[in-house]
């Protein structure tokens, strides 16, 4: 559908408005009076989020992709039917296959109180390699309001369990990673993807010193990002997840990223609701599962 058909079967006066977005490619602007966001249909990737009176909370790099084939580096990259590399296959592309995928408007709302509200969709046939998930339909819905929520509706379509890990990787702004903290993770178990080991976190908010890349399992609560210089807290509360990760690069891997600024690690930090490693679901044959992400900024 061009811009001007999107705009006609589902444009919202104000509040929804289908654009020409960064590369081409088609963005969707929604704004309620509590807040603003924005996403394009590339991935059904959300890329900014801006409460009323606040200042964005996302991060995107400025070395971003906005093409097809290539995920968008920032904001909220829908990593699905699998996380990280997929084992059964080595040459799947890391993350799964939602986020380079383009996906169709189902719908557009007001929804009162929650907010405007947007439904993109895709089907994923058969999978035409052996030990990929395949034969499910996505529906990722963003709602802007109070707060930003997305929600990863997976529905299998085929006759076995779908199989499936994911992530809505969400980047987020801060102000520099090595003065903000994060809460709700004390005593979690998690695996540390830089050491490749175990652990169990302490009692103290987590702290960044170095690369940090941990998949946090079997915890359903969410965390606070409190950031003072930025004098600002970004809770993220999630449904539907079990696990939890927590990624800064640091200097050596923002280096060696082709679309990500060698000096914009200190900028961003990556608060994920996820289903990885144990945590991975079985979804039944005809069966659906739903992975949900809300997001509040609070000045402070
Ligand atoms: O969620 C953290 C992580 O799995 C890191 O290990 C790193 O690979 C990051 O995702 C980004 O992955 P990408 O494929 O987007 O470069």
């Amino acid at each position: 559908m061009t811009i001007n058909e999107l705009n006609r079967k589902f444009g919202l006066r104000s509040m929804a408005k289908f654009v020409e977005g960064r590369g081409g490619l088609t963005k969707l602007v929604m704004t309620h009076e509590l807040g603003r966001c924005e996403l394009y249909l590339h991935g059904a990737h959300v890329t900014s989020y801006v409460p009323t009176g606040g200042k964005e909370v996302l991060w995107v790099s400025r070395k971003s992709l906005f093409e097809a084939g290539a995920p968008i580096r920032g904001g909220i990259p829908v990593c699905h039917p699998w996380f990280g590399p997929l084992e059964a296959d080595p040459e799947a592309p890391m993350h799964g296959l939602a986020r380079t995928s383009d996906f169709e408007v189902e719908s557009v709302e007001s929804i009162v109180p929650d907010g405007v509200s947007a439904v993109l969709k895709r089907r994923f046939a058969k999978a035409d390699k052996p030990g990929r998930p395949g034969n499910y339909e996505l529906r990722v819905r963003v709602t802007v309001g109070r707060s930003l929520c997305v929600a990863c509706e997976t529905r299998n379509l085929g006759r076995d369990e779908l199989p499936l890990t994911e992530a809505l990787h969400s980047y987020f702004g801060v102000s520099d990673v090595r003065k903000v903290s994060v809460m709700h993770l004390s005593g979690v178990e998690y695996f540390c993807k830089v050491k490749g080991a175990p652990g169990v976190e302490g009692a103290k908010p987590v702290t960044f010193k170095g690369e940090f890349d941990r998949v946090y399992t079997d915890t359903t609560v969410g965390a606070k990002i409190v950031d003072p210089g930025a004098k600002r807290e970004i809770n993220v509360s999630k449904r539907g997840s079990n696990s939890t990760v927590v990624w800064n690069p640091w200097t050596k891997k923002a280096a060696a990223m082709a679309d990500f600024g060698d000096n914009e690690w200190p900028r961003m930090l990556c608060i994920e609701a996820a289903n990885a490693l144990s945590d991975a679901v079985r979804v039944p044959r005809g069966g659906k599962h739903v992975l949900e992400t809300v997001i509040r900024a609070v000045t402070r």
